[in-house]
């Protein structure tokens, strides 16, 4: 398994600075050590190039998307770096950054990969909003709807044109805080969800079993695994931008990454939202360096 370290530093897409220093800061407590630790072969190709701009930009592009021109720049140079990654035979592992980084990773997904592929979305939130349903104007709300097609063509079209996974191929856990709209396309996209009170309910180890027969029904050759921070409970992680209560604890999360690093179908992961700028007490890092670790410890598994 050779792992390919992307950075994403940005913070466009939740609109708070503070997140863009997160790969580096991970960075900095020993990031590509963990991973060479347990892994052969780490390429750290550094930080995607984002532009820097002001809050004059915010809404330069459009009326309600914050900071949509410097979204899509930098997700179309992730996008590509992604596509590289995966056609060079490694596992892409970017690091944001905002959850916005979703639309760029899934993009290169999309164009390395002949078959459908499923993505897995770890997160308190759906990030399914669209331009009309978005209570914010954040574009980290929006990825995995554009990504399924839905939404603006300024953002449905990033990189290539056009539905990068099919509705049908989403699996969301970790659900806690989901907006109106959000809760509509949810059910008319028939998109299959695990929220924190099914998980409470049933308990993780059922909550996995339905997850991995439902991976395995529907054949897929490639999982896409995108772990946003604050499907962590808000204690464990005061350095996010929208923590919430009532979260996955570490070892539920470790459990269900796990799991499905287990299936051996994972071929690209990100890692999102720290932001170590309004962290206490390096809680936050301490999370993310555990959740990091079993990520490496499991992708090392693999070889
Ligand atoms: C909210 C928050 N649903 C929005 N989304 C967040 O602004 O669209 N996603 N925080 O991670
Ligand atoms: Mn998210
Ligand atoms: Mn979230
Ligand atoms: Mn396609």
């Amino acid at each position: 398994m050779k792992i390919e370290l992307i950075g994403f530093p940005m913070f466009y897409g939740c609109d708070r600075p503070g997140v863009e220093q997160g790969p580096d800061k991970l960075r900095a407590h020993g990031l590509v050590e963990i991973f060479e630790k347990n892994l052969n072969h780490v390429n750290d190709r550094g930080n995607i190039e984002v532009e820097q701009v002001g809050t004059e930009m915010k809404y330069a592009t459009h009326p309600s998307m914050k900071y949509l021109k410097q979204v899509v720049a930098g997700n179309e140079h992730l996008a590509k770096a992604v596509e590289n990654a995966l056609r060079n035979g490694r596992l892409p592992f970017t690091v944001g950054g905002d959850h916005s980084l979703g639309l760029g990773s899934l993009a290169g997904v999309h164009g390395a990969t002949e078959e459908d592929f499923a993505v897995i979305w770890i997160d308190a939130h759906a990030d399914l909003n669209v331009t009309e349903t978005s209570p914010s104007g954040n574009i980290h709300g929006m990825p995995l709807g554009a990504s399924a097609g839905l939404g603006d063509e300024i953002l449905t079209a990033l990189y290539e044109k056009g539905q990068k996974v099919k509705p049908e191929n989403i699996y969301i856990l970790g659900l806690r805080s989901v907006d109106e709209g959000e809760e509509v396309i949810i059910r008319e996209q028939g998109i299959k969800i695990w929220r924190m009170t099914d998980i409470k309910e049933k308990g993780m180890a059922a909550v996995i079993q339905e997850l991995l027969s439902a991976l395995k029904e529907s054949q897929v050759q490639h999982v896409h695994l995108s772990y946003d921070i604050d499907s962590l409970d808000k204690t464990l992680v005061p350095g996010t931008g929208t923590p919430v209560e009532d979260g996955l604890g570490i070892e539920e999360s470790q459990d269900l990454i796990r799991a499905i690093l287990g299936t051996k179908l994972v071929g690209s992961i990100d890692f999102v939202e720290f932001n170590p700028v309004i962290d206490r007490e390096n809680r936050t890092l301490n999370s993310c360096l555990t959740m990091l670790e079993t990520f490496a410890q499991e992708l090392g598994k693999q070889n």
